[in-house]
């Protein structure tokens, strides 16, 4: 581990603090299938899985998935013979409400999650609610989705229903999952639905709305609900570690801009003293823009009163973090990206060191230490924020003898001990997934589950995994045997 400057410590057994959570996370278009039922509207997932050709891997979609809108009582089962002390689920906006809107609300949609919830509590099992997990009404996006400003008040109607009438009983609340890979993958590129692919441009407009839509739903818990809901709100950030590929000094701010632009970007607004994007995303991007003849930054500005809003809008700091990369600066790039375009504009060049474990999926990569770096990052530039992980987890082709897993879980854990040894104020921590699902862009050919699902099965089987006994193993003892 002298690589990333972190040395492993050789003590064989280590608690976790009193108090501190486990639990599995999934996301509702991910798992539920009822894709069509019970009067659900239809969201940007069902659209773009039903597009000829296909834009998934597999041609896949998340029709049915795991039919967790019909198997919820199996998977609370699940829950309970892990142990886990919360479950992290999200709830579908459409099928709340069907065309987005606040006017019409979906009573059978209501009482899923209500049973889900409840089913829950009576296991003993917390329940920890994304409201935006990506699977925007489709209704929504025919107005330009998160481009269009009107979203923060669409997203505060949504958001004001789940309060109403689940917050009775829910204490942990995420606004929006990850909103780089919404706004970047989404609307700057064709990663992810709606595919707009409008880079330079889109992901900052979205970039903007989302922050806003978040604090005013925070905003509107703190100010209506907490007192008498006692619960918290946060978001959640994807936070991969770039680590600079050499001792250069342009190395060391290609490391710093990629990590400003992947999730500084919205970190900042929300975590930092100042506020506001920060002055690497603010630079680069109006240099860029002046260059291009762009009569100002491509970057929207926020107002004072904006800053205001969205500093301090977040009662913890949500991590999903999987991977780390190499960075670097290549000048002999500039040209070659059209014009205008956010990897330009970040300037920063990432690549995969292939004497890291490789997972199922391209992008991921066992980097334990890039793990701790990143939490003491946040320590340091964020003023050491209470954080929940709230995603981590290794993918596989399948099997149920997932030592890969197994490895990155133990290592992963190992990084996250470190960390509070070195005062970081981490809280919680959260495996991604409970069970196989629908992964987006690839479909079903790559598993993130601590429980196998047999997708030809009719009754869609859950077995546990190895790696499922020894998560049960480290929460029953709230310990790693090392
Ligand atoms: C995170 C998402 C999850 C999950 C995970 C695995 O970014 O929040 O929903 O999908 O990544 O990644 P993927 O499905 O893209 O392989």
């Amino acid at each position: 581990y002298l690589n990333g400057g972190w040395c492993k410590r050789t003590q064989q057994i280590r608690s976790f603090p009193d108090g501190f959570l486990f639990g599995a996370a999934t996301a509702a278009y991910q798992i539920e299938g009822g894709w069509y039922e019970d009067g659900k509207g239809l969201s940007i997932w069902d659209i773009a899985t039903h597009t000829v050709p296909s834009p998934i891997k597999d041609g896949s979609t998340g029709d049915v998935s795991a039919d967790s809108y019909h198997l919820y009582k199996r998977d609370v089962e699940l829950m309970k013979e892990l142990g886990i002390d919360f479950y992290r689920f999200s709830v579908s906006w459409s099928r709340i409400l069907p065309n987005g809107f606040a006017d019409k609300i979906n009573q059978p949609g209501l009482d899923y999650y209500n049973n889900l919830i409840n089913e829950m509590l009576d296991n003993n099992i917390t329940p920890f609610v994304t409201i935006y997990h990506w699977d925007l009404p489709y209704n929504l996006q025919k107005l330009g989705g998160w481009t269009n400003p009107l979203i923060v008040e669409w997203f505060r109607d949504y958001a004001k229903i789940l309060f109403d009438r689940f917050g009775d009983r829910v204490k942990f609340w995420m606004t929006i999952n990850e909103p780089k890979q919404i706004c970047y993958e989404g609307y700057g590129s064709d990663l992810k639905a709606p595919f707009l692919n409008a880079t330079g441009i889109a992901e900052y407009i979205c970039a903007k709305n989302i922050l806003l839509a978040h604090a005013k739903v925070y905003h509107l818990y703190d100010e209506s609900y907490r007192k008498i809901q006692n619960g918290t709100i946060g978001i959640s950030l994807s936070c991969t570690w770039y680590e600079p590929a050499s001792d250069t000094s342009d190395d060391h701010q290609a490391a710093v801009d990629a990590r400003q632009f992947d999730w500084g970007q919205y970190a900042h607004p929300i975590f930092s003293n100042a506020g506001d994007f920060p002055a690497e995303v603010k630079q680069n991007i109006a240099l860029k823009s002046a260059e291009q003849s762009f009569p100002k930054s491509r970057l929207p500005e926020m107002s004072a009163a904006e800053v205001a809003l969205i500093r301090g809008s977040s009662d913890f700091f949500g991590i999903n973090s999987y991977t780390t990369k190499l960075t670097y600066r290549d000048a002999s790039l500039e040209g070659m990206y059209p014009v205008p375009s956010y990897m330009d504009d970040m300037g920063a060049v990432m690549i995969k060191d292939p004497s890291w474990t490789q997972a199922q999926s391209t992008w991921l990569q066992e980097v334990p230490w890039g793990f701790y770096k990143l939490l003491v990052e946040v320590r340091n530039l964020y003023d050491n924020p209470p954080v929940y992980i709230t995603e981590n987890g290794w993918s596989t082709a399948g099997g149920l003898l997932d030592e890969g897993r197994i490895s990155y879980y133990r290592s992963y854990l190992t990084a996250l001990l470190d960390a509070l040894d070195e005062g970081c104020d981490v809280k919680a921590y959260t495996a991604w997934s409970l069970i196989d699902n629908f992964e987006w862009k690839n479909g079903y050919t790559e598993k993130f589950g601590l429980y196998e699902v047999d997708f030809s099965s009719p009754e869609l089987t859950r077995r546990p995994r190895k790696s499922a006994h020894i998560y049960k193993e480290i929460i029953r003892s709230r310990q790693l045997n090392l």
